[in-house]
């Protein structure tokens, strides 16, 4: 007998596009194989938790069987390449698909050892045949994150990545990429040696050059991380560390060519727009709010079944976002009807009603399953919620749409430092309170309360509240307004400079 072990498995997603025929088989393997449930992640892919040990390699098959894979999804290489779930324009979306797409193919891990023991594959004998251009035989020092964002929406908060390739489109043609390296979240409490960084603009390429500068930004983070200290192996600190002029530099004679001056670009946020918006081929989306992106059925909210019917119906495809959410997507004008009726039948068109907090909140895993949780993040959301809204509602600030994130220690899944309001878990039951980031996912948050339970987090809201209540300007953001009014002060160091 051994112990009941259970894992988690992440698949790759690309751009978090999933076809139908998918869905139903990630759904069956969640009932089949896992704890019942699916999570959408804020790297806009599929997470299954407790699965036992015998049943990984199945459920590995089942995934790779559907086109998918769970490859570099974890580990020190290149991860899951996000990019804008954008379907209005959807000649710009599938650039940003075609692009992230691209990049996680070019970027992935070479080896074979992954089919010989996940799938059966052939038996890799003697010395490893697998060439590793990229990551030769000791990878990378730490995980290397890409998004691509395709303004106005910064809906996969660019600046947050490793490297983030900001589109410029003008007149429906991608003309190329701002480049922004060293964006990072984790950080680990009392250690100010650790910090999460926005990422610096650093130029401009064009498309047929973006693969090239990927890599060789890749390849420099590969041969000058930091490799005897972990917490410090993250690009940002790399670049802190070495300096950016030094790091453009060696990109710059690496590649043979400079890059070019950064172009003038916009966000306007980064949350999702929820329900029907018709695009620009007259297809329509249907974006719906997920809790904490955890599909299960719990109460008059099944998500699971509703969305596996809507799979079984559904001809177009759906798009997980980065604020882990479900758009249905590319819907014909006279299937919505259709597609309404099961979402209403099931309980999942919270997102008409929810107040504007709860629309915009996201929370990271944290307990039971994460091993590094400090404090509940997802399952502390459903109670935190409630109270919130009971203050916001004294102040007729219902409608409000701030920016809410949480995180069950440090290191940082939800983004917490881009929330307008943020808690970071510092113990059972208690946060760190940060305040005060903008709404376009540019400005870092300020440490407000530290090691705070809930009534004091609560005490401290409730003031804010009221001045924001009473002396905001027109669509003036909770965070924009904390910053005006002097309650948090600008972190000047970290806010990436915007051209326009
Ligand atoms: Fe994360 C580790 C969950 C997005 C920063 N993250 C973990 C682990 C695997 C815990 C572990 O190492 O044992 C968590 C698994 C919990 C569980 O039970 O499922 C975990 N991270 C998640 C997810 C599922 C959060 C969510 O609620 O959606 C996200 C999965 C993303 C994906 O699909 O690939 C997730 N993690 C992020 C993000 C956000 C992002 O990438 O946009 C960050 C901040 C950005 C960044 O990387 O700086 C993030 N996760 C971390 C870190 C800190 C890394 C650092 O540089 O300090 C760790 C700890 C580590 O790597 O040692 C971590
Ligand atoms: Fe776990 Fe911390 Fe990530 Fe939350 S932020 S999922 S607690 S590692």
């Amino acid at each position: 007998l051994e112990p009941a072990y259970s894992f988690m498995l992440r698949a790759r997603l690309p751009s978090g596009v999933v076809t139908p025929t998918q869905w139903l088989v990630f759904d069956s393997i969640a009932r089949d194989h896992a704890n019942g449930s699916l999570r959408i992640t804020t790297r806009q892919t599929f997470q299954w938790h407790g699965i036992i040990k015998r049943r990984l390699k199945p459920t590995i098959a089942a995934i790779h069987d559907a086109l998918a894979t769970t490859i570099a999804s974890c580990g020190d290489v290149v991860r899951n390449v996000v990019s804008t779930a954008n379907p209005v324009e959807s000649s710009g979306h599938a650039l940003a698909y075609e692009w992230a797409t691209r990049l996680s193919e070019e970027l992935a891990p070479r080896t074979r050892a992954y089919h010989e023991i996940w799938l059966d594959g052939d038996a890799l004998v003697g010395e490893p045949k697998d060439e590793e251009p990229l990551y030769g035989r000791t990878y990378l020092p730490r995980k290397f994150k890409i998004g691509l964002a395709i303004p106005p929406l910064n809906d996969v908060d660019v600046f947050a990545q490793d490297l983030g390739l900001i589109a410029i489109i003008e007149q429906g043609e991608l003309k190329g990429f701002n480049i922004a390296i060293g964006g990072g979240m984790g950080a680990t409490h009392g250690d100010p040696s650790t910090y999460p960084r926005l990422a610096s603009v650093i130029g401009f390429v064009t498309p047929e050059r973006l693969l090239a500068v990927s890599e060789t930004i890749v390849a420099v983070q590969r041969d000058w991380g930091n490799r005897s200290e972990r917490k410090h192996a993250r690009l940002k600190y790399t670049i802190d560390h070495r300096g950016l002029d030094a790091f453009k530099a060696e990109l710059e004679q690496r590649l043979g060519f400079a890059l070019e001056g950064e172009r003038a670009y916009r966000f306007e946020h980064n949350g999702d727009r929820y329900g029907w918006i018709e695009g620009e081929d007259g297809r329509w989306h249907l974006t719906l709010q997920i809790e904490s992106g955890r599909l299960a059925d719990v109460g008059e909210r099944r998500w699971l079944t509703g969305l596996r019917e809507l799979a079984r119906i559904h001809e177009g495809d759906f798009r997980l976002t980065c604020n882990q959410n479900v758009i249905v997507a590319n819907v014909g004008a006279g299937q919505r009807a259709r597609i309404d009726a099961i979402v209403t039948a099931h309980g999942l068109d919270g997102y008409r009603t929810d107040s504007g907090i709860r629309r915009h909140a996201v929370a990271c895993v944290a307990l039971p399953t994460c091993g590094l949780a400090m404090a509940e993040s997802e399952r502390y959301l459903p109670d935190l919620l409630p109270r919130l809204e009971t203050l916001l509602d004294v102040h007729g600030l219902r409608e409000a749409p701030i920016l809410l994130r949480l995180s069950g220690c440090p290191n940082g899944c939800s983004r917490p430092y881009l929330g307008e309001i943020a808690l970071v878990g510092r113990g059972p039951g208690r946060y760190d309170l940060r305040l005060g980031a903008d709404f376009r996912g540019q400005r870092l948050n300020q440490l407000y309360r530290e090691n705070v339970d809930e009534p004091a987090i609560l005490d401290a809201l409730s003031p804010l509240f009221a001045r924001y209540a009473a002396e905001r300007v027109i669509d003036e953001g909770f965070g924009d307004f904390l910053l005006r009014t002097g309650v948090i002060e600008a972190d000047t160091r970290r806010i990436p400079v915007e051209v326009v």
